[in-house]
């Protein structure tokens, strides 16, 4: 497994989930140089990234980009798949299309969380879900063709309104039956939805693309109650082999939640300061 940090550009608002934020490039050598192997970018738009530049810095630094996410679409502009107007949809589609194009530069998967959007006051679930696989479809035929994994991130109901669990994301990444769409645990989400970490981790064997990691609180990993042991023990079972990225709140301050969340995770793999070659 590796690690990944979440950062942004400095224009994020300040409720995106990241632990850094400054220019990219910036990013990517202060996560190299606690020891990340990669950071995930929280974008609003593709054009972000300057890709001449990023991939040099990448190339320097020897960091990959596992993962664009894209909450601050459906947070900031308002964008997202489940929108009772066809034209808001079709904007929050485009986007995503813009961030499947640039992730394909950096072999990048996108994480279609929060821009699913959410179940409208007077609509069902069934009418919500059928917009959202149908914006999720066409996302999957661009990434498809572009070799781009799409995740299906369940967000816990305090933040939306459909699609909590792990089983719940599951349903949706079998009934799309897409190879590109795949699932993404979030042990912050999970800590507030799933009934078991063992029970989700392993009837999503298999379809795990990505994982969030966070302590209970929200904090660096070690700062929580979250049992990270179990954790470890569960996802070496099933045999997850990709990334652990590190969502949390950048408290105290960003580079001390960087530091920790580095520290930890790495001390759990068994590639910590101390560990033996
Ligand atoms: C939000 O809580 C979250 O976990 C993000 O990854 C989704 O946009
Ligand atoms: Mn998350």
């Amino acid at each position: 497994m590796k690690i990944g940090i979440a950062v942004a550009g400095p224009a994020a608002l300040p409720s995106a989930f990241v632990v850094l934020r400054d220019d990219l490039c910036r990013c990517v050598d202060r996560a190299a140089a606690f020891g990340y192997d990669g950071v995930e970018l929280a974008l609003l738009r593709a054009d972000e990234v300057d890709v001449p530049r990023m991939k040099q810095r990448l190339s320097a630094t020897g960091l990959e980009i596992p993962c664009i996410s894209s909450g601050q679409v459906f947070a900031a502009d308002h964008l997202y798949f489940t929108h009772p107007e066809s034209a808001v949809r079709e904007a929050a589609v485009d986007r995503i299309i813009g961030m499947i194009r640039l992730a394909a530069e950096f072999g990048a998967k996108v994480n279609t969380g929060r821009v699913r959007g959410l179940i409208h006051d007077g609509e069902t679930f069934a009418t919500a879900k059928q917009r959202y696989l149908s914006c999720l479809h066409r996302c999957a035929d661009v990434a498809e063709q572009a070799g781009v994994e799409l995740i299906v991130e369940p967000v816990n109901r305090y933040e939306i309104n459909f699609i909590h669990t792990c089983a719940e994301g599951l349903e949706i990444v079998k009934e799309t039956a897409r190879k590109s769409v795949r699932l993404m645990p979030d042990l912050f989400h999970m800590n507030i939805e799933d009934a078991s970490f063992r029970a989700a981790f392993e009837s999503a064997r298999g379809y795990i693309g990505y994982v969030h990691v966070a302590d209970s609180n929200r904090l660096a990993p070690g700062w929580g109650h979250m049992p990270f042991d179990e954790i470890f023990q569960i996802l070496g079972d099933i045999e997850y082999d990709g990334y652990l990225t590190a969502e949390i709140l950048p408290k105290p301050d960003p580079d001390q939640a960087a530091a920790q969340a580095a520290k930890y995770l790495l001390g759990k793999l068994g590639r910590g300061a101390d560990a033996v070659n």
